[in-house]
């Protein structure tokens, strides 16, 4: 992508409004423009990054055994009057009457909708296990949306529900996602940890939250300081083979979030504790029957009785994970993105436009560098080097390259490192083969 087509509206001056470096970065770098309050609109470069962690958390679902639907982001009220949750959800949830003065909702979560859909085409415990994930937009009326896309009012999210039989296999379910999230987080470069929750108005009586550590977290958070050191399932873990061990290995270490800790009882010494502020990405919840009982959602077992179908729900936010990444990923110039979800992996810089060698040569390298499948954004705008370069650090792409007539006279380029910040000269050949091959 030539820069000079681009829709990159980048921002030097720090925009007041932003209390987060991730909120502040995200704008300056043009990523998202706020459309009201707690709602943004997605530019270019920002969707870029939330389809990059769309695809990852589709991944590792799919991955997981969880199959994908897509659920609309309307739903009639009649279904959560029947669960119970119309009038408890309170002032969060966005109601909307439709013409003919239905009662109608902009869904803030979908255990109702998926509910009704399992009781009407799931009647025998031969369908049984499923588990669904969508991933779509929600609305929460929050009181206080901040943060930019940390907590917004309209967010993404990936929210999937698990059905089966009895227990047993409800918490395998669990442990499927658990994880599955320690994976999804790992690879988009963060280090997630899972702690004890309240499980709050979804209901139920486990439920773990994943944090990211984030200076600027909303909770505070302890945890025993082997968590750091706790390796995350491989590509060869088997979603169908025992997860318990696994999940047992992480949960047995202590961890929780600030509502939880108690530090009179806490069990950890004071020397074994690490504490920190943490962003909530993720939440699972195991909550059996709250759902399929009001609701009816019941299978025929295999004595020709009636069994209450177990539920659990588990929620990832999309959108939120951008500015996590951020948080978790910059420095002072700007943003630094892990290669998995970076916008581009290499941007090019012609620091000479009306040198018509270093055009050439940029010229040259841009072509060779997209034909071989490296995504790539070309700065070619008639602008001076300094503030190209600190733009390609703001937008934070893991690899720079800056093409310009005084290398070029000793036939090289110089290639950047933005997460260490070193450089190597290379021939324009040697860069664009270090791109082509190396994934
Ligand atoms: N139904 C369950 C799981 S599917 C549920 O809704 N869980 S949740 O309320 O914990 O939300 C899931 C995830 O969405 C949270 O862990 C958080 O990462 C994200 N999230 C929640 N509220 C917001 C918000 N206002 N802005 C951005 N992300 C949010």
């Amino acid at each position: 992508m030539r820069l000079s087509r681009y829709f990159l509206p980048t921002l030097k001056e720090t925009p007041a409004e932003a209390e987060v470096v991730s909120h502040r970065l995200m704008l300056r770098a043009g990523m998202i423009r706020q459309a009201s309050s707690g709602i943004y609109s997605w530019l270019p470069l920002g969707l870029k990054v939330l389809q990059n962690i769309e695809e990852i958390v589709r991944r590792e679902q799919l991955r997981s055994g969880a199959q994908e639907i897509l659920m609309p982001t309307i739903q009639s009220a009649d279904l959560w009057i029947e669960s119970g949750r119309y009038e408890d959800y309170g002032a969060e949830m966005l109601r909307i009457t439709d013409r003919r003065g239905r009662e109608m909702l902009y869904g803030p979560t979908n255990e109702e909708l998926i509910t009704d859909i399992i009781r009407s085409d799931i009647k025998s415990y031969r369908d049984l296990p499923k588990n669904l994930f969508h991933i779509q937009w929600k609305f929460r009326d929050e009181i206080r949306p901040r943060f930019g896309v940390m907590r917004g009012r309209e967010f993404l999210m990936k929210d999937n529900y698990s059905f089966d039989l009895d227990e047993a296999a409800a918490r395998h379910s669990y442990n499927r996602m658990f994880v599955a999230y320690l994976r999804t987080f790992q690879a988009m470069g963060l280090r997630a940890f899972p702690m004890r929750a309240d499980s709050g108005p979804i209901g139920g009586d486990m439920s773990h939250e994943f944090l990211v550590l984030a200076e600027t977290g909303e909770s505070k958070v302890f945890f025993h300081k082997d968590m750091d050191a706790l390796a995350i399932p491989g590509d060869d873990v088997d979603y169908d083979g025992d997860l318990q061990p696994i999940v047992d290995q992480w949960t047995s270490l202590y961890a929780a979030s600030d509502e939880q800790h108690d530090a009179a009882n806490c069990p950890v010494a004071a020397e074994d504790l690490n504490s920190g502020r943490g962003i909530e990405v993720g939440h699972i919840f195991f909550f059996g029957t709250k759902y399929s009982k009001p609701m009816g959602a019941v299978v025929q077992g295999p004595g020709g009785d009636e069994i209450l179908v177990q539920m659990g729900s588990y929620g990832i936010g999309v959108s939120r994970l951008v500015a996590a990444v951020i948080e978790a990923s910059h420095d002072e110039n700007g943003i630094i993105w892990p290669e998995s979800v970076a916008p581009f992996r290499v941007g090019l810089m012609n620091l000479r436009i009306d040198d018509a060698g270093c055009t050439a040569a940029a010229d040259d390298l841009y072509g060779k560098l997209q034909a071989a499948g490296v995504d790539v954004l070309y700065d070619d705008r008639d602008e001076r080097a300094g503030a190209k370069f600190s733009r390609m650090d703001l937008i934070g792409l893991p690899w720079q390259i800056a093409v310009g007539p005084r290398g070029l006279k000793d036939g090289i380029v110089e290639v950047k490192n933005r997460a260490t910040g070193e450089r190597i000269d290379l021939s324009p050949e040697d860069a664009l083969a270090r791109f082509a091959t190396a994934k």
